[in-house]
């Protein structure tokens, strides 16, 4: 062996013996005795939630390792669904990250890892994206020195509960990791990405439809794990701030330190540019009322200072933030008496509120969890054709109860000749835009809700003329009650 070959060896060897010394075993057998988080049989991180075709929130989770060791053991990803926010089943694992790799041996002097992800549903399948994130181990572990490339890639299944194939493992033109997707209600789909990044995505779902923006925010704090939603016509960009220095036990508080918030900004267009509007999450065990302390502090034990995470979903009224923390890792290891490990995280969900204007109150994160939601209303409504004219383009359907919310429509049409967009409105011709299906072909063409909750006229706007001889087979709107 060559003596910087010996070198480098030891190297190596020292650094897995520091990252592993950290390792406290999980010798706490007893259950979790508390909601949050929800997910307490694995260590799960960087939700990111979305409600499904069934109706069920869907969400796909980074998996933490077992015996820590750090973010470069992050190697694969699981599903869960839930109905009420409260019960969640684990789908097992999705992708791993041989399934990227392609063999099951990591490149020689290179950590492979699966970071942040996330899983939509669009047009009969489900696409899963994931940053991979690759460490050169001659650069060393070390945050300042480390040498690293990310990248975000794609997988698609027929099902979110199914083993994910992947179809891009490069999506060309994306650099850095947290790739996030975004649905809106005109149809168009914006994958963000890496720390600072957004681009159209093509129908094909797995390329860039034209040059990523720079996602601008009046914030020189803005640093990664971008999410987007969209209420009341604004565009919120939550993002993970920038932070410095490990707490100081006396005084966690410290005004002078930045802290691993998730923060946003709101902006009139999906690219931005975003206008600041403040705090969404605290740093990671602020202000949690009840439950165990530090031993000798005022502060919960899985207090972080680092790793803050956020994924937003709107459930029957209510709007929710997936986050994660070390709570589970404090009590596996040794019943909240110290503080958990940062990399053995697991997710936590709780309800996100906002003022008149539209301002989000910094979430309270709390151990309870949230109340469990129940929904009782048909999962799918027919809208009934047989009377229903075409004017102008237009057809009205009066009088339908979408009660707490509806997140699918579908219609089936026959003699599409060239594609055609239809939007679906609320109350009037120009009312409030919930979706909008873009039609390709014969056959069926769904499209996600937002928004569409209350008794409503629902009215069907083409963007042409229908052709002559074709004809509108069934619209239905579903995902109400889920399955
Ligand atoms: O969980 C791994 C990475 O750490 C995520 O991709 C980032 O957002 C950071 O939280």
């Amino acid at each position: 062996m060559r003596y910087s070959k010996i070198i480098s060896t030891i190297f190596c060897i020292l650094i897995s013996i520091a990252a592993f010394s950290q390792i406290k075993p999980n010798i706490n057998t007893k259950p979790y005795p508390y909601g949050n988080p929800v997910i307490k049989h694995m260590y799960t991180a960087d939700a990111s939630p979305h409600v499904m075709p069934d109706g069920r929130v869907w969400m796909v989770t980074s998996v933490d390792h077992e015996d820590g060791g750090g973010y470069s053991t992050m190697h694969k990803y699981h599903t869960f669904s839930s109905k009420d926010m409260v019960n969640w089943t684990d789908h097992g694992e999705v992708l791993n990250i041989y399934d990227v790799i392609g063999s099951n041996v990591e490149p020689e002097g290179e950590d492979w890892a699966l970071w942040a992800p996330d899983m939509v549903y669009y047009e009969g399948k489900y696409y899963l994206y994931f940053p991979v994130r690759i460490l050169y181990k001659e650069g060393g572990y070390d945050e300042k020195t480390r040498k690293t490339i990310a990248y975000t890639g794609v997988a698609v299944s027929d099902a979110p509960d199914k083993k994910f194939t992947v179809i891009n493992p490069k999506i060309k033109g994306t650099q850095g990791i947290d790739p996030a997707v975004f649905i809106d209600d005109d149809g168009e789909k914006y994958l963000y990405y890496g720390t600072h990044y957004g681009a159209k995505l093509k129908d094909n779902m797995m390329e860039l439809d034209g040059e990523p923006i720079k996602m601008e925010v009046d914030d020189e704090r803005f640093m990664e794990a971008i999410w987007m939603d969209k209420k009341d016509n604004k565009y919120y960009l939550s993002y993970h701030s920038h932070y410095d220095k490990p707490i100081d036990p006396e005084n966690p508080d410290d005004l002078h330190r930045k802290k691993s918030r998730l923060d946003y900004g709101v902006s009139d267009h999906p690219l931005g540019p975003f206008e600041y509007k403040g705090i969404l999450n605290y740093e990671l065990g602020v202000n949690v009322n009840e439950g165990p302390k530090l031993p000798g502090k005022n502060y919960v034990p899985w207090r972080l200072y680092q790793s803050n995470h956020g994924g937003i979903v709107e459930y029957h009224g209510n709007d929710y933030l997936f986050y994660h923390t070390s709570a589970l890792s404090s009590w596996r290891q040794d019943e909240f008496k110290g503080p958990g490990t940062w990399t053995q995280r697991s997710v936590c969900v709780d309800q996100i509120s906002y003022d008149e204007s539209g301002i989000i109150r910094p979430v309270q994160q709390t151990l309870t969890g949230v109340e469990p939601v129940i929904v009782d209303q048909p999962f799918e409504i027919n809208l009934a054709l047989k009377d229903t004219e075409v004017t102008n383009s237009t057809l009205k359907f009066e009088n339908i109860n979408l009660g707490t919310g509806y997140y699918y429509a579908a219609i089936e049409m026959k003699g599409i000749k060239e594609p055609l967009k239809c939007e679906i409105r609320l109350d009037k011709p120009n009312g409030a835009l919930v979706g909008t299906f873009v039609i390709k072909k014969d056959g069926l063409t769904e499209t996600l809700l937002r928004n569409a909750k209350g008794t409503h006229s629902i009215y069907l706007k083409f963007s042409d003329e229908l052709p002559t001889k074709s004809s509108i087979k069934s619209v239905k709107i579903f995902a109400g009650s889920p399955k």
